[in-house]
């Protein structure tokens, strides 16, 4: 299937403010050098690699009241908010060079506020090993990486949950979560209270792939604007080992493959977080290599024309 998507514009966020290991704040260097505009553009895609965002440094100091740089972590966002905002202003598709997945808080309250703007209906696909879903109470890390789909939902402090203004940025019922399989204990309980939307490794082992996503994107509509979250850790590490928190039994590279051509057909994506690649503990550069390899799929690459 031949689609044509809208202009698309890189922003690099290059930090590791909400992580536990640093590194990924060379996450958007490493796309580039693995050839992310390159490949875009031979797809005969309008791109435009608008550079990276500025922001506090990383003071790598231990939590206070549950969060570990709170300040720097809303100043990044902020950053990235207006930024996200601008493009899909511009009628642009943003494509977010992370920087770790806090970073997932002013993007997708952006599109948020895009959506509400313009009269579109959200869905947010979550890909990732992790549901992100932990407050300053439970939090095992205070990593605020752990915690952006709860404030986003409403549930975290108030400087991220009202970064767009009004909050909660999104409904619990607008995301699916793909590729889950680490919960924390309490978080366990914060996202049945929420009642989201979780096809975790169990269910996928079980009914497969296909039908999986087949779920996750039931009822997309055109009026539907569909960002894509894509923590680089869904992946099983024995083909991504270039995330800072590994977790064993992931999809594989085929899995990965169908997920994103899946997303492609349905011609919706209007937006794409690229985050947690953490190049100081990749294979000379090999993650990234797949995160291009992946992203173009997700841009309507595929073995034969369909239709
Ligand atoms: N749930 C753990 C670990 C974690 C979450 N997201 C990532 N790691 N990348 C935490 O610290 O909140
Ligand atoms: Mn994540
Ligand atoms: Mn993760």
């Amino acid at each position: 299937m031949s689609r044509s998507f809208p202009p698309v514009s890189l922003i690099g966020a290059p930090t590791d403010i909400g992580a536990g290991h640093r590194g990924a704040r060379m996450g958007p260097d490493a796309l580039r050098i693995a050839g992310l505009g390159e490949a875009l553009a031979a797809r005969g895609i309008d791109v435009i690699d608008r550079g990276d965002l500025s922001g506090p440094d990383n003071p790598w100091l231990p939590p206070t009241d549950g969060y570990r740089h709170l300040d720097e972590v809303v100043a990044w966002n902020r950053a990235l908010m207006d930024a996200v905002g601008a493009e899909l202003r511009a009628g642009r598709l943003p494509i977010v060079l992370g920087g770790d997945h806090c970073l997932g808080v002013g993007s997708i309250t952006a599109v948020a506020r895009h959506c509400r703007d313009t009269g579109k209906k959200l869905r947010v696909l979550w890909l990732d090993a992790h549901a992100d879903f932990n407050t300053s109470d439970v939090t095992p890390s205070g990593n605020v990486h752990g915690m952006p789909v709860a404030c986003l939902c409403g549930l975290g402090p108030d400087a991220l949950v009202r970064l767009g203004g009004s909050a909660p940025a999104m409904r619990p019922d607008e995301i699916r979560q793909i590729g889950i399989r680490s919960v924390d204990p309490e978080e366990k309980r914060l996202v049945k209270d929420y009642g989201l939307d979780i096809y975790d490794m169990r269910y996928i082992d079980e009914v497969g792939m296909k039908r999986a996503m087949e779920e996750a994107l039931e009822d997309l509509d055109d009026d539907t604007h569909l960002h894509v979250s894509f923590d680089v850790d869904f992946l099983d590490p024995s083909i991504a080992p270039g995330v800072g928190t590994t977790v064993p039994g992931g999809p594989n590279y085929r899995e990965a493959q169908l997920v994103m051509e899946m997303i492609a057909d349905t011609g919706r994506m209007g937006s794409l977080d690229i985050v947690e690649l953490n190049p100081a503990l990749d294979n000379h550069n090999g993650t990234a290599e797949l995160a291009v390899d992946l992203v173009e799929s997700l841009f309507g690459k595929s073995t034969l024309m369909r239709d």
